[in-house]
């Protein structure tokens, strides 16, 4: 079976587990503690010399880290990516861009609120994450407002990629009642069959 190690507030190892649960794989979940250091331990580096979750042990042995690289391989052949070259493209483009334009921003700030201290003790560092991370939802916004979905008008990884922060961005502090056309598609994403919640670690 599948072994997953992560951290279930984690919004990275979140896009894993639903799309996995999406497509009805199973998988073997093993929580780790980033808040106590447990990705920095000589068991788990020497399955992945990053030091962090998500990370996928296949059945052979082999591991993969990089929640946009899993979400890749698990999709690949399935109604979750597109065949045609250039929606695999734009695909990427949004991976891309949660990875460093809203990721960074987004999920920072909230670790930081929510986990290592709260906003006070991030005061002079935070106010860039709240900055940047507006600008990425307000670059959400500006292509949700004639679009359904990121790519090819139809759910998929890019959506998955983007809903995992986002949909938590107000335990970041971020005010998303200025975003009604984000909040639609939060909403369009949560209906999706086979959808879990953030903290759902596996099947029931
Ligand atoms: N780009 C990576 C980011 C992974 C990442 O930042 N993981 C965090 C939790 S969300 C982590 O393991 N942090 C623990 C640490 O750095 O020690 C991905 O998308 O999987």
């Amino acid at each position: 079976m599948l072994t997953l190690y992560d951290y279930l507030p984690s919004g990275n190892g979140y896009k894993v587990r639903l799309l996995l649960s999406q497509l009805g794989r199973r998988f073997r979940l093993v929580e780790k503690d980033i808040v106590n250091g447990e990705t920095r331990r000589p068991d788990f580096l020497a399955l992945n010399p990053n030091g962090r979750i998500p990370l996928i042990r296949f059945e052979d042995g082999r591991c993969l880290a990089e929640s946009g690289a899993m979400l890749w391989h698990f999709a690949e052949g399935t109604p979750f990516l597109s065949s045609d070259p250039f929606e695999r493209a734009l695909t990427l483009q949004w991976m891309f861009f949660e990875q460093y334009s809203h990721e960074p921003n987004i999920a920072t700030a909230r670790h930081w609120i929510q986990h290592l201290g709260g906003r006070a003790k991030w005061t002079g560092k935070i106010e860039e994450k709240i900055e940047r991370g507006h600008q990425a939802l307000a670059v959400m916004e500006s292509h949700l407002r004639e679009r359904a979905y990121f790519v090819g008008e139809r759910y998929s990884i890019a959506d998955i990629a983007l809903y995992a922060y986002t949909h938590v961005a107000e335990e970041g502090e971020f005010d998303l009642s200025r975003y009604p056309a984000v909040r639609r598609w939060l909403d369009r994403v949560a209906g999706q069959p086979g959808h879990v919640p953030i903290t759902q670690g596996v099947f029931d």
